[in-house]
């Protein structure tokens, strides 16, 4: 393996981490990114992503030669596709860099080459692939392997999950299986588990649609809490006594680019089979247009009991606790929805970022104290540590004082 040359294929949350912590492992890693400023980062040996640790992985691969950044695929002996696969307006899945990134290393493929997926995909895409591969390179079939390999990192604890995480490891076929295996055995401590390529993106999907559902369990049961007044969080601690419960946290929706995105791979394509997962990406949606309707609500009922209009602390934009991360954020969502009326004054906050484009932000300390209406949208910790305030409106849609 140490004489390998390992070629990334995207450069962003999953590919750069994995791109580091192979090359610290002494092997030769060249990553490729379209976009010539992160190239120009990476090879300076720092990062345009915040993820903890990452830095310092980056910056000793760099300076030990390991790891290298550029804009074009160079001919390697390992690919490795980490693109986006987002959806399209129709919630679709959109394969469109996936297949880029294989058509763009087709020419540079060569016999005993292994090609690894690890981007999300809908079930079949390595299958597809494989065959664009060999419709343009005929004479490759059966002297390369081709095989899925999703990742499954928490963002946030990136550079121990990579390593310590069991994978699954699924190819074309069983040589294809046995290369990949070989290849993760280099850095994972984790086991490596052999499958085939369709079982593999489908168990990517389903370890993020179970989530959703679950979550989904979770979100519902506090629509019906707040009807019949009773506390969803006590209610879910006390329903987890049972040794056979184990009920997540409802919260202000699913947000991120996994759980809320991965689901629709599954009802696209199985649009009669996928019943309750297509029902659950609807209550999980439905929550934050809830919990911005309610924070509505509450500056009307304020106006009108006040007759002035209210401060309104919009607590949290990121799109789960402690990460500094925005996208697909049902928090920013409900801040957008809510600040659409000019009937109250809005104090936005969010610790874990310094500046926004588009939102003034305001410490949180700083907000709370000021606000006749407060409104929790992420569960940061900072907030856990904040005193209840009697003299307030509190809309604590992700349990901070769970009462
Ligand atoms: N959330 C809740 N209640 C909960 C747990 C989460 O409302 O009890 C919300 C979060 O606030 C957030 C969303 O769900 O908005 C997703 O957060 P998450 O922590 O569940 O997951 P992600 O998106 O950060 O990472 C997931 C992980 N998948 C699973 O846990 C099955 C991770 O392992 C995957 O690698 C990642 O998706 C991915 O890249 O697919």
């Amino acid at each position: 393996m140490k004489e390998k040359k390992i070629l990334f294929l995207g450069l962003g949350y999953i590919g750069l981490p994995t791109a580091a912590v192979v090359a610290s492992r002494g092997l030769h890693v060249t990553g490729v990114d379209i976009n010539p400023n992160i190239v120009e980062t990476i090879n300076r040996g720092e990062i345009h992503i915040v993820e903890p640790g990452l830095r310092e992985v980056v910056h000793q691969a760099v300076c030990q030669g390991h790891l290298k950044a550029v804009v074009r695929p160079e001919p390697s002996d390992i690919y490795l596709v980490v693109v986006p696969t987002p959806f399209k307006g129709n919630h679709e899945p959109d394969i469109s860099y996936v297949e880029a990134a294989t058509r763009s290393v087709i020419e540079l493929l060569k016999p005993g080459d292994l090609f690894i997926i690890e981007s999300t995909s809908p079930v079949g895409t390595t299958e597809k692939m494989a065959q664009l591969i060999f419709a343009q390179r005929p004479e490759l079939e059966n002297r390369i392997s081709v095989a899925y390999c999703p990742e499954r990192v928490l963002p946030g604890n990136v550079l121990y999950e990579l390593v310590h995480n069991d994978r699954v490891i699924g190819g074309i076929n069983a040589a294809s299986t046995r290369e990949a295996q070989a290849f993760y055995g280099a850095f994972v401590e984790g086991t490596l588990h052999a499958t085939n390529a369709r079982t593999a993106e489908m168990c990517k999907l389903t370890e993020n649609s179970s989530r959703d559902v679950q979550i989904a369990f979770a979100n519902e049961l506090s629509l019906i809490c707040d009807k019949a007044g009773i506390n969803v969080w006590e209610l879910i601690e006390l329903a987890n006594k049972h040794p056979r419960v184990r009920i997540l946290q409802p919260g202000s929706g699913v947000g991120g680019h996994c759980i809320a995105v991965d689901p629709y791979f599954l009802t696209a394509d199985f649009p009669i089979e996928s019943q309750l997962i297509a029902k659950s990406r609807e209550i999980n949606n439905y929550k934050s247009f809830w919990c911005a309707s309610q924070v509505k609500q509450a500056i009307q009922r304020f106006k009108v009991e006040q007759g002035r209009p209210p401060r309104v602390a919009l607590m949290g934009l990121a799109f789960k606790p402690n990460i500094d991360d925005l996208r697909e954020s049902p928090a920013k969502y409900i801040a957008s929805k809510v600040m659409e009326s000019d009937d109250a004054t809005y104090l936005i906050v969010e610790p874990n970022v310094q500046e926004h484009p588009v939102f003034k932000l305001t410490p949180y300390r700083e907000a709370y104290d000021q606000a006749d209406i407060v409104a929790f949208l992420v569960a940061h910790n900072e907030f856990k540590a904040l005193p209840y305030r009697e003299d307030a409106v509190i809309l604590d849609f992700c349990g901070i004082f769970k009462r």
